[in-house]
């Protein structure tokens, strides 16, 4: 099992889509360990998007995630992190896939209503700066028929 991070931005805060972007992952058989509305603060959309820091969009991307209140998710399976981000689709709505969220409900490359982490070490490292309370620990009982325990998948 893989823990990985994710957060609907203030777009799909805003329109309403909180909802329905949850629904997704649940749907898919995953788990939520960890749920909370979040006002951004500078510091730490900062530190989240460190990687991004010089390039052109950033001043733009740090103006937007601070703007309104975003809903942050620790989602578990397995293979979780990889998983998430092919549920979350490519980064820009318009080239994103149907099927995908972003390729179903968005329409832009900056506001592309969530984020989902990269990489294991990436999901290790947002966890930890976003949830450092840690998260929920439970046995999710829908699991026995997610997933098949004799091929470990
Ligand atoms: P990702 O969210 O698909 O992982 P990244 O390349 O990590 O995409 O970029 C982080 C976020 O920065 C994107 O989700 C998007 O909101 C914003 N962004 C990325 N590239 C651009 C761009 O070229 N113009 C405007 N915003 C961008
Ligand atoms: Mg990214």
């Amino acid at each position: 099992m893989e823990t990985t991070f994710i957060f609907v931005k203030p777009d799909g805060v805003q329109r309403g889509l909180v909802g329905q972007i949850l629904t997704r992952f649940e749907r898919k058989g995953l788990q939520v360990v960890g749920a909370k509305m979040i006002k951004v603060d500078e510091e730490l959309a900062g530190k989240h998007y460190a990687e991004h820091e010089g390039k052109p969009f950033y001043p733009g991307l740090i103006k937007f995630v601070t703007s309104s209140p975003i809903m942050a998710f620790a989602i578990r399976g397995v293979d979780a992190v990889t998983v998430c981000r092919k549920v979350i689709g490519a980064t820009n709505g318009r080239n994103a896939e149907p099927g995908t969220i972003r390729g179903d409900l968005g329409m832009s490359g900056s506001y592309n209503l969530i984020h989902g982490s990269d990489s294991i070490e990436s999901a290790n490292r947002e966890l930890a700066l976003w949830f450092p309370e840690g998260v929920i620990e439970y046995d999710k009982s829908s699991n026995f028929w997610t997933y098949d325990a004799s091929d470990r998948g």
